[in-house]
């Protein structure tokens, strides 16, 4: 039987107590509105704060041609409001956009949501027990403001990261990031350079080749990208029909997606200590390059110096297991050259290679990726003891199940340190497996009183030390292997090394033993 925690058969709390407790939310991405969705249900009294003067975060910002995403969309989706009609397996960048706009009308929040306005603060008042948040408009007037709490949905790849190449700035024609298409740039009939190859660069070369007059390729070190024969295809009406109506079957494909997309593959990203080789992990991980070779063989039409070029000589998902879509292709083209090893310089003109050879460029696209590790940045957060960044440094950000970081009292994360998927899989799964922990922990907030409620150390360190002993013999820390994932020190950062659903089953309910928690002085409204 179900015990009395079971927090559906709980009396809600009373709503004048609700009113009171002021939330804000920072971002109005996929999480952020989602968390705001759930709020609202609820009855809280809460804000969400938008940078940019329209919802969709990531998907709003990221309008590169070929954006789209590479997580099959009937999972890449909120559980609780599935569509059966979607057109692509993997949605273009605007269907999502579009989704994400019906599903923020449906939601009825827009009373709560603040456009063009930046978080800049966070501070921490211990003696009234609330977030003094400073808030800056677009014109630059900054606002004070006092929550009970903080929840942060602004992501995790949305800043981005520019190269640090000597003479950036003597490049003359017009040059931007991937996330920041300048779409006021006519690039047809240019000869474009584009630098970098992961998921936003696959995606973009092979969307501007055929109207660009040269395409010019920087690939500093080959991803692997695997076939994916679904990838521009069309959702069949009968698909639709059977997902519409069929009772459960969109429960039961989504359920599919998890295991097929994620939990399933985790095996092959462990090291089995007989494997001999260094360029697998074990006899699966083996069996997964020779498929991604044999792809690579095909796509580059047997050109032997091409295949040597774009083939990885790391594991299968050491980085980020790419889709093909066409980006291996792409290379083959007559107006299209790649360029391998890194870059010397910029110049006026163009890039020089690290063989001293000046290639000329109109346009520059870096789509060189973003700051991944530092959460929260650049928004200065001050809890109890130092700013976050104290805590964490440049780039070792730490938090129990991702969610809550000791010393910042009544602070949320959403998609926070070790929590992106590595291994495959829907982010919003796991936005949603942290919006239903986050909601509890407020619960418990107005419910019992608390006005201080923050994450003991030892359930904190003994989270992240299981955690890095996860990471053990993971490809991820393969030493053939640089990425977003790791930091300087080699840490794993950014990703989960769980399944899905252990992530899941860890965050299912919302443990108040492992929390300190100080009563307010003064009963609430
Ligand atoms: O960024 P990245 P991204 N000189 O960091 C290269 C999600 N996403 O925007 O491999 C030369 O992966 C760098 O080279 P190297 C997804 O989670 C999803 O592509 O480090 N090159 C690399 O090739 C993804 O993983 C989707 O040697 C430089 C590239 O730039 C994450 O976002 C689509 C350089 C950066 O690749 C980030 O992807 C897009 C330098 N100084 C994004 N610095 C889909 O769902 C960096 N590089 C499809």
């Amino acid at each position: 039987g179900k015990d009395a925690k079971t927090v559906k058969w709980r009396k809600p709390p009373p709503a004048a107590r609700l009113a009171n407790f002021k939330v804000l939310v920072i971002g109005a991405g996929f999480s952020g509105i989602a968390m705001g969705a759930k709020l609202k249900e609820a009855g809280y009294n809460f804000v969400i704060v938008e940078k940019n003067d329209k919802v969709g975060g990531t998907w709003y910002e990221n309008t590169y041609p070929g954006v789209a995403v590479d997580t099959p969309n009937h999972f890449y989706s909120y559980s609780f409001r599935m569509d059966p009609n979607w057109d692509h397996y993997f949605a273009r960048g605007h269907e999502i956009l579009n989704y994400i706009n019906t599903c923020y009308t449906e939601m009825g929040i827009s009373d709560h949501v603040r456009f063009e306005q930046e978080v800049v603060s966070c501070t921490w008042n211990g003696k009234d027990a609330v977030w003094d948040v400073k808030i800056r408009d677009k014109h630059g007037n900054v606002s004070e403001e006092r929550y009970n709490a903080v929840i942060s949905a602004a992501g995790l790849l949305n800043v981005p990261a520019y190269p640090n190449i000597p003479g950036m700035d003597d490049f003359k024609g017009p040059m931007f990031h991937s996330a920041r298409w300048d779409h006021s740039v006519d690039i047809k009939g240019k000869t474009v350079a584009l630098i970098g190859t992961g998921a936003s660069g696959q995606q973009i070369a092979p969307a501007i080749a055929p109207e660009v007059e040269k395409l010019v390729v920087f690939q500093r070190s080959p991803h692997w990208a695997r076939p994916n024969p679904l990838i521009f295809k069309q959702v069949s009406d009968s698909w639709k029909w059977a997902l519409a109506n069929i009772p459960y079957y969109n429960k039961w494909y989504r359920f599919l997606l998890l295991w097929a997309t994620a939990d399933g593959l985790l095996p092959q990203m462990r090291t089995d200590p007989n494997w001999p080789e260094t360029k697998s992990l074990n006899a699966e991980n083996q069996r997964i390059r020779e498929w991604l070779e044999a792809n690579i063989r095909e796509q580059c039409n047997g050109d032997e110096e091409l295949i040597a070029k774009v083939t990885p000589k790391f594991p299968p998902y050491g980085k980020r297991m790419l889709r093909d879509g066409g980006f291996l292709k792409s290379l083959t083209r007559d107006n299209v050259e790649l360029v391998s090893g890194p870059i010397q310089k910029f110049t006026e003109h163009g890039i020089v290679d690290e063989n001293g050879e000046e290639h000329q460029a109109d346009v520059i696209v870096l789509a060189t990726g973003f700051k991944a590790q530092c959460p929260l940045y650049p928004i200065e957060v001050t809890g109890t003891n130092g700013t976050i960044r104290d805590h964490w440094g440049e780039d070792d950000p730490r938090a129990h199940l991702g969610i809550t970081v000791p010393d910042f009292p009544n602070l949320f994360l959403i998609y926070g340190p070790n929590t992106n998927l590595g291994h495959g899989g829907s982010a919003l799964f796991h936005s949603e497996c942290q919006i239903r922990y986050i909601m509890q922990a407020l619960r418990e907030m107005v419910e019992n009183n608390i006005d201080v409620l923050s994450v003991k150390h030892e359930p904190f360190e003994a989270y992240n030390a299981k955690l890095d002993a996860e990471f053990e013999g993971m490809v991820w820390k393969h030493p053939g292997v640089t990425s977003w994932y790791k930091n300087k020190s080699g840490r794993v950062v950014t990703n989960s090394p769980w399944a899905l659903s252990v992530y899941h089953a860890l965050t299912a309910e919302f443990d108040p033993g492992e929390f300190e928690q100080e009563k307010a002085d003064v009963e609430a409204a």
